[in-house]
């Protein structure tokens, strides 16, 4: 193990940071040492697996001596900083200051340094006896060393060791750096409809788990779920049911913002779906004269697809896609706009062409870049477009072609609505049945013949709600099978294998206890005290 050089890494710190009192933690050990058992940060849980791992087999103590500290003149890593002190104060009990001044009752720093030379979500996390050390080239990259750090902290503290409880981190050195910048997950909240509050707690388990994109259905056949205010109708027609005939529901453009702004200070970008041209009627509902397919649209609560269309030759149609397009981009800061695209079995194959090639300029006239899933590959598109591959690989290789890039969502291995097996309570079979195993077992950058590393984007799983209605049900077909896809969008694949990775899985059943997941917890992964009781087996 490499000479860490504490030092001159705390002199180094002061100097960019100009936080003089944080000297009095670099000094040497002030308090009386502290026997703690060996550790090995090597064995810890940590999903995704980071890149690198040396163990230095001694413990850091977090306890009421901590401090932690962030360049006063970066905001964002300040920011960084509050968040971990909220964390760990969730976790101990203990307010941990950020950039404490006084700094008299510090003995054993946290130090957020911002570097020049990393990668946007590049950190390294240095870890030992006497502090700890997260330099990152951007907030987003201090973040996730955060969720690292996160992971290590034990589940109890030890009160053995002094008169108050102290959680000893095990020491060492972490590098790591994700696989793809993109790594999402998809809700659809327009088959069932799903609240405010749900969404937060999806979003606080991705942050955990380094997800970073969040990629909302909004709008379906079955249900509009996001207000526009220069079409009301929308969401009080619209989003008046949902499958199932329940009652439906929809996010004001408050609640939208609320999500947005949550998922930024969990640095997750959002991505806004409106499907078009296909999977709406429950627009058409609102609005008759955007419909194309010959019927007069009523409100529809089952499962069906491809059977509602817009009248692609109709100006008003694309005045309406300007004014909708135009209102959520205007609430989104993330730089995507999914226009759907798919399924749209009743548009002729002319109109469904001239359709998505008038809706992109008006995505990017916006400031977006347009994402379709993959069947929007046939029409010309501008080259920032991107097309999911979901379904056809001929698509993702005709989206290549045009130089767009692909996500690799393909529904055998990564749709999270797949049952598990014949016995799942929730689901849906017609791409396939996933085990945990199956979905954590292939290689995104290979999957799709044709396509080089560097045409994919990234991954996403998305959850189609069909089956689902409540956040237990939900959480039922995403958990554990999310945690396999974080991984295969982070780690670089020779560091995974299914027999480490489930171990690991294994461990993470206190978190998911503390957070109250409703996992499913599949034979096939040695879950350490489960909390339900195993399923049944299949063949
Ligand atoms: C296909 S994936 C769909 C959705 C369904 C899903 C169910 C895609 C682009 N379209 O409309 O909800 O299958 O698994």
């Amino acid at each position: 193990m490499k000479n860490l050089r504490w030092s001159s890494l705390c002199i180094r710190f002061l100097l960019a940071s100009g936080l003089f009192m944080a000297f009095w933690a670099c000094g040497e050990d002030r308090m009386p040492p502290i026997e703690f058992p060996e550790t090995d940060m090597a064995a810890a849980p940590l999903i995704p697996i980071p890149d690198k791992v040396v163990p230095t087999r001694d413990a850091y103590g977090l306890d009421r001596h901590t401090g932690i500290y962030a360049p006063a003149s970066n905001a964002e890593l300040v920011e960084v900083a509050s968040f971990l002190a909220d964390q760990l104060e969730a976790r101990t009990g203990l307010r941990i200051p950020v950039n404490d001044e006084n700094g008299s009752g510090i003995h054993r720093a946290i130090y957020l340094n911002a570097t020049e030379t990393q990668g946007d979500e590049e950190y390294e996390l240095y870890i030992s006896r006497d502090s700890v050390l997260i330099n990152a080239g951007s907030a987003d990259g201090a973040f996730l060393a955060v969720q690292t750090l996160r992971q290590l902290l034990p589940e109890t503290p030890n009160d053995t060791l002094a008169e108050y409880p102290i959680w000893p981190i095990p020491t060492g050195k972490i590098e790591d750096a994700p696989a793809f910048a993109f790594r999402g997950a998809m809700l659809d909240v327009a088959r069932h409809f799903f609240s405010v509050e749900d969404v937060k707690k999806f979003l606080d388990v991705m942050a955990y788990y380094k997800l970073n994109v969040l990629h909302l259905h909004l709008t379906d056949d079955q249900g509009w779920r996001i207000e526009i205010k220069s079409w009301p109708k929308l969401t009080e027609v619209g989003g008046s049911t949902e499958v199932g005939g329940g009652p439906g529901g929809f996010y004001s453009q408050e609640d939208y913002k609320e999500i947005v702004a949550y998922a930024a200070s969990l640095h997750i970008t959002i991505i806004p779906e409106v499907d078009m041209p296909g999977h709406t009627n429950a627009a058409s509902v609102a609005y008759p004269i955007l419909n194309g397919n010959g019927k007069t649209p009523k409100l529809y609560t089952g499962t069906r697809v491809g059977f509602s269309t817009w009248d692609t030759r109709k100006d008003t149609v694309y005045q309406f896609i300007d004014d909708v397009v135009r209102e959520i981009s205007e609430m989104t800061p993330g730089p995507y706009f999914h226009i759907g695209g798919d399924e749209s079995h009743v548009t002729a194959k002319d109109d469904y062409k001239y359709f998505v090639e008038r809706v992109e300029p008006i995505v990017r006239k916006y400031g977006k870049r347009m994402i379709g899933w993959d069947e929007v590959a046939t029409p010309s598109l501008d080259s920032s477009s991107i097309a999911p591959f979901w379904a056809d690989q001929e698509n993702a290789q005709k989206a290549v072609a045009q130089g767009m890039k692909v996500i690799l969502s393909p529904a055998k291995k990564a749709y999270l609505d797949m049952q598990y097996d014949t016995l799942s309570k929730y689901g849906l079979h017609w791409a396939a049945y996933i085990p945990v195993d199956t979905a954590y077992i292939w290689e995104p950058a290979t999957y799709t013949e044709g396509l080089e590393k560097s045409d994919i984007l990234g991954i996403e799983a998305p959850l189609w709600s069909e089956t689902i209605s409540d956040i237990t049900e939900l959480e039922y077909l995403a958990f554990p099978r999310l945690l396999g896809y974080s991984e295969l969008g982070w780690s670089k694949p020779e560091r995974r294998s299914w027999e480490d990775y489930k171990d690991r899985l294994g461990r993470q059943t206190p978190y998911f206890k503390r957070m109250d997941i409703r996992y499913y917890p599949s034979a096939r992964v040695p879950w350490m005290d489960p909390e339900f009781p195993e399923p049944p087996q299949v063949e």
